[in-house]
């Protein structure tokens, strides 16, 4: 069968730092997009420790959030402790963009950051606008700080179609742990373009 993804490449992320934000609209979908992502992004070696994980409400934000942390990232870094470690949505130690520095301070500049959200098509020209918007905000993004920004936003045009995204029917790929590899394999490789 024809394989959909990229042809498998392995890259060691064991010194990459990882800043994820995600969306909160459509939660139900999210939640296993993130976990797939964290699970690929800790089987490459990334460290638990170097993933910084942020949320807002919907995927709108996502370009100025991943844009104020990666500039956090880079103002903190020259005064990095070490130690502390990343919340996330779904544990008890969730971390907002209120206890941002001291999330970023514990990893220093990142390497990749990933964009999780899920937009579903309504009956409104609402998702073509917000498609388009955060799309093109993402990679400005990426192209103004030279950092990779992983495009982790489902445009769907049901609920069915995210569900067979996220892995949650049975048999479905989560695309989430493709999004885990990219950004591993364009943290490492960006290192090296450097
Ligand atoms: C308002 C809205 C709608 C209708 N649909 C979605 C969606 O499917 N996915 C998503 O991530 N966000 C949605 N939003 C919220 C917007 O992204 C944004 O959070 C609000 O318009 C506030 O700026």
């Amino acid at each position: 069968m024809h394989h959909k993804g990229p042809a498998p490449q392995y890259h060691d992320g064991s010194g990459l730092r990882i800043g994820i934000v995600h969306a909160r609209w459509n939660h139900t979908i999210i939640e296993p997009l993130l976990e797939g992502t964290k699970a690929k992004l800790l089987q490459c070696g990334v460290k638990e420790s170097n993933i910084v994980v942020q949320s807002v409400p919907g995927a709108w934000e996502l370009p100025i959030a991943v844009q104020r942390l990666y500039s956090a990232s880079q103002a903190q870094s020259s005064s990095a402790g070490h130690g502390s470690t990343a919340g996330d949505l779904l544990g008890s130690s969730t971390t907002d963009l209120t206890s941002l520095p001291a999330a970023v301070a514990s990893t220093g500049p990142f390497d990749a950051l990933i964009a999780i959200g899920v937009l579903i098509k309504g009956e409104t020209m609402h998702f073509e606008y917000i498609s388009d918007s955060v799309s093109q905000g993402l990679m400005r993004v990426s192209l103004d700080t030279g950092v990779p920004v992983v495009f982790g936003v489902l445009t769907v045009l049901s609920d069915e179609q995210a569900r067979a995204r996220a892995g949650i029917i049975d048999g479905s790929h989560n695309h989430g742990e493709d999004w885990g590899l990219a950004a591993v394999e364009m943290g490492v490789k960006r290192k090296s373009w450097a």
